[in-house]
């Protein structure tokens, strides 16, 4: 069988192993042109290409679920569930998602995108099951990296609690995270993993006690049992996997992730057990791409590439590009933490996404890494801010969404000086709606205490990075996904900026263009083009969403009289939202027409597609606010 007449998961059930293999081929072969092509997660697909077949053979995905966690890693399971023709679309517009995604495809059980998600999940589908009447096998299937965030560890605490919820809970240790893995249980991880690996020993004993004289085939059943008894026992003999036994769960492993076989036959006996059951399976992120198996962060995701030599295509553009934001927040940081030792950065995991990997290698002893724990970080910075120290929790607009309580409850309430850095805030492109930084403004604006602000470029960041750790209080700076504008950077003497003061870019007297952060160049294009229709904008840059600069705004408003907010986020509860509060409570009569991300879900495409599905590139944005406050449009010169 070819992989390309797989459309249905159950076509896999009587496969030999050599079949499988050759479809693992092919699905291998597949992943790699695809993502060379579109770009996507490379590694962590090609660790679980075994995984995902024996694991699916030994299933009905008929009425059995499985829930990958992140969903980052499930491009071998999208192969096999249907989507082999359109995979060519990954991660495109209209085309096929990059991660999991239940209006995608029936075999999508769960979607995701966020880490630590799948064991409740999956637990939650099998105390459903079970209060139904019903009896089909719920699995979750997680990697180590995932296993260090908080909501895992809750939910096996309850699974654990549970014997008589059959669960299936299948580690994909590959001892990394996107960076190499972090912490104790990592570390528990890999004593298992160095631990003798799981024997078969039963199948020696079944050949044994079949050769025995006018005994053989007649005690088969009996056998069977005799065989997964003893494997248990010889499991736990070898007190491998202690812990999660300790905590209720049926421990197997580790089972060697590339061995069909072996794993066709550890999941056949996991599926006869009773209760929670572990099994851990050790794999190699990147199998069967040396480059990939060779570098396994600069592989955890890849732009696309040539397949020959594993290295980017050169770029089309023969302009040196600006750096990006993350670049020059972390070279900032590393300047400012140079000669202040009480500035302290961390990340949940994402060091490389962050720039921080760098700070690492200049300030190791400043700089943690929490694992995919956003919550603990956020109360580790309020621990550290209690002593005096000044952390910077750099954390992705999206990411920072899980610790929404620890912000108020641990950071705002207590006023504490945590710097919040939310990288990639605004839209994100191909990774889709789990990734789009579009609620931060909303969700910090209304914490007392909590101080918001956005450069216009990075030449602005990193006077704000100068704010955030000089102000008294919490603080947080969103900057967008990408490369800055271009804006020469400073080298010396970075001038903390005022809290809640705004600068005016240009004047006019026509309308009044407000604009936050990485709206505040394409207002000025705007203006641009409105001053061709004869019309004349002000442009002013925010800096601070919260507090607002209403010294300046509200009069402004008053004379000029019309009002638009730009902001790369969602309308409710933002930016447009704080300048209408902010009228609103003054009794200026200014009508607000607000730019910004309507209440929908934007889906994964480029950038540049989002922003026009959307309306928000620039020309956009002038046809709307002419039409909006009827302004005569001056017909355009022909040249
Ligand atoms: C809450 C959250 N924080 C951070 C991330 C970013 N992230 C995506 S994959 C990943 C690593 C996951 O490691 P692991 O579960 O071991 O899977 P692997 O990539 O090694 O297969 C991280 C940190 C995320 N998806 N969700």
């Amino acid at each position: 069988m070819r992989l390309s007449e797989v459309t249905h998961p159950n076509q896999l059930h009587g496969l030999t192993i050599s079949q499988l293999e050759s479809i693992a081929k092919e699905i291998r072969q597949k992943h790699l042109e695809t993502i060379a092509a579109t770009g996507g997660h490379l590694g962590p697909g090609l660790g679980v290409v075994e995984l995902t077949l024996s694991l699916y053979q030994t299933l009905d995905l008929d009425r059995d679920k499985v829930v990958w966690d992140v969903g980052h890693q499930a491009y071998p399971h999208k192969l096999i569930t249907g989507r082999y023709k359109n995979f060519h679309t990954l991660r495109q517009k209209d085309g096929i998602a990059g991660y999991l995604n239940r209006r995608e495809s029936e075999f999508d059980h769960f979607g995701a995108g966020h880490a630590s998600t799948s064991i409740s999940a999956a637990l939650g589908m099998a105390i459903a099951r079970d209060l139904q009447g019903d009896n089909y096998k719920t699995v979750a299937i997680i990697g180590d990296g995932s296993l260090t965030g908080g909501m895992a560890l809750e939910a096996i605490n309850h699974a654990g609690h549970l014997p008589k919820t059959n669960l299936l809970v299948v580690l994909n240790d590959n001892e990394m995270s996107i960076s190499p893995n972090v912490g104790a249980i990592p570390k528990y991880l890999n004593k298992m993993r160095l631990s003798p690996p799981m024997k078969f020993i039963t199948n020696n004993l079944e050949g044994q006690i079949r050769n025995i004289p006018f005994v053989g085939e007649q005690i088969s059943p009996e056998i069977e049992r005799i065989k997964d008894n003893l494997k248990i026992v010889t499991m736990v003999q070898n007190k491998v996997g202690a812990v999660f036994e300790e905590l209720g769960f049926t421990y197997i492993g580790p089972v060697d992730g590339h061995n069909l076989k072996e794993l066709i036959d550890t999941f056949k006996m996991a599926h006869t057990l009773t209760g929670p059951v572990m099994v851990h399976v050790s794999t190699t992120k990147g199998k069967g791409y040396s480059y990939a198996e060779a570098d396994r962060v600069g592989y955890h995701a890849q732009n696309s590439f040539d397949l020959a030599t594993g290295k980017a295509k050169p770029s089309t553009s023969s302009k040196p590009k600006p750096p990006s934001y993350s670049k020059v927040f972390a070279d900032t940081l590393i300047k400012l933490a140079e000669h202040d030792k009480r500035i302290v950065a961390i990340t949940a995991a994402m060091s490389t996404g962050t720039g921080l990997d760098k700070f690492q290698a200049a300030l190791p002893n400043q700089f943690i890494d929490v694992g995919i724990a956003e919550q603990h970080a956020i109360t580790v910075a309020a621990g550290m801010a209690c002593e005096g120290m000044r952390p910077v929790a750099a954390i992705y607009s999206t990411f920072l969404q899980r610790g929404f309580d620890q912000i108020i409850h641990d950071v705002c309430i207590q006023n504490l000086p945590v710097f919040f850095c939310l990288d990639r805030a605004g839209i994100v492109g191909a990774d889709g709606p789990t990734h789009q930084g579009m609620y931060d403004i909303a969700y910090l604006r209304c914490i007392p205490n909590m101080v918001l602000m956005a450069p216009k470029d990075e030449a602005e960041m990193q006077n704000m990075i100068a704010t955030g750790l000089t102000h008294n209080g919490p603080i947080a700076m969103r900057y967008p996904r990408g490369n800055g504008v271009g804006a020469p950077l400073q080298d010396e003497d970075l001038e903390p900026l005022p809290i809640g003061k705004a600068e005016v870019l240009r004047e006019g007297k026509d309308i009044l263009l407000l604009a936050y952060g990485s709206m505040v160049y394409p207002s000025l294009q705007v203006a641009e083009l409105l001053n061709e229709h004869g019309i004349s904008a002000t442009v002013v840059n925010a800096r601070f969403a919260k507090p607002l600069d209403t010294e300046l705004i509200l009069p402004l408003a008053q004379k000029i009289g019309k009002v638009v907010t730009l902001e790369e986020g969602c309308l409710m509860g933002g930016f447009g939202s704080a300048v209408l509060e902010a009228l609103n409570d003054a009794n200026v009569m200014a009508p607000v027409y607000r730019i910004g991300v309507p209440d929908i879900l934007v889906e994964h495409a480029s950038p540049e597609q989002s922003f026009n599905s959307l309306g928000m590139s620039s020309g956009q944005i002038c046809d709307h606010i002419l039409n909006q406050f009827a302004f005569n449009r001056q017909p355009a010169i022909s040249s």
